[in-house]
Parts: C-alpha cells; structure tokens; sequence
C-alpha cells in the first residue's frame, strides 16, 4: 500500500517552536519512526505552505497513490479549494490534526476538510499520524 502524507502551512517549523502545542519532534524525524514502524506501507511525503501546491498534490495522489493523510494546518479552516479537491479525489483521505482543533478558539471549529475526509483524528499529537496509518492498513477493501 502507498500512502501520501500532506502536511500544510507552518508545518515545516515542527520542532522548532510552539513544542507546548505541536510536540518538540521535527516531522522528518517523526518520519523516519514511521517507516521502520510501517514497513509493508510505502510512505511519501510533501509539505507546502502554498494552497495550490497542496491542492495538486491532492490531485496527483489520485493517480499514484492508494491513500492520503491530510494535516491541512490553517487551510484547513479557510480553504472552500482544498476541501474540493478532497471531494475530488476518489481515495481516502484522513483527517489529522496534531492538536484538538475543538478544544482551540472558535475559528478552529470549522473545517473544510472533515466533510469530504474519511475520518478525522485530532489532538492526541504525532501519534494521530501514526493511528491514521493503523486504520489505512486495516481497513477492508478499501471500505471502513
Ligand atoms: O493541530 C494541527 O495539526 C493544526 O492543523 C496545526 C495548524 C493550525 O492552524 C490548525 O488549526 C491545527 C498550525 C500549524 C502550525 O505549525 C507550527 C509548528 C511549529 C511551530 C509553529 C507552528
């Protein structure tokens, strides 16, 4: 199985600032941990802080992979675009938050993403990365 792992805006700068919210790990790091934990899954990787440049990773993934895990960082809550292109995609997309968007100001609420997602994992850190691939690799003819 392959999986894309998306990460938006800011998401660059894990690690290296804000660790009471989003962990002292850089992702790279993370990543590493997730390949030797995942071997029978082919994890690529692409982050972006430019909308589109997300959106058409979105859109190649429909062809080259089997699913996507999405942290859209601040997009997620503004972008009606990335949200289409989650619609438009026929391969899951999982919905991953490092912290508990609902347990943040209001305007975090709100997702664009969640409707169109096949599940959403918020606020239980790096970790939702890693409960996102455990149900990739377990669900059933690619059903939940
Ligand atoms: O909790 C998440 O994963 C978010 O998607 C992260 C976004 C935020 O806008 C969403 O509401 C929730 C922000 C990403 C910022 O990442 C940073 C990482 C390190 C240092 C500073 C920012």
């Amino acid at each position: 199985m392959r999986v894309l792992i998306v990460n938006g805006p800011n998401l660059n700068l894990l690690g290296e600032r804000q660790p009471e919210i989003y962990g002292a790990q850089s992702f790279e790091e993370f990543l590493q941990e997730l390949r030797e934990k995942f071997r029978g899954i082919q994890i690529a990787y692409y982050q972006s802080n430019v909308e589109g440049e997300l959106i058409n990773a979105l859109h190649a993934a429909r062809l080259n992979q089997d699913a996507v895990i999405l942290n859209a960082g601040g997009y997620t809550h503004t972008s009606v675009a990335l949200g289409d292109a989650v619609a438009a995609i026929s391969i899951p997309v999982v919905e991953v938050h490092i912290s508990n968007i609902l347990a943040r100001e209001e305007f975090r609420h709100k997702s664009f993403i969640s409707q169109h997602a096949a599940g959403i994992i918020s606020g239980f850190g790096l970790i939702g990365y890693e409960l996102a691939l455990n149900y990739l690799e377990r669900r059933p003819n690619g059903r939940q």
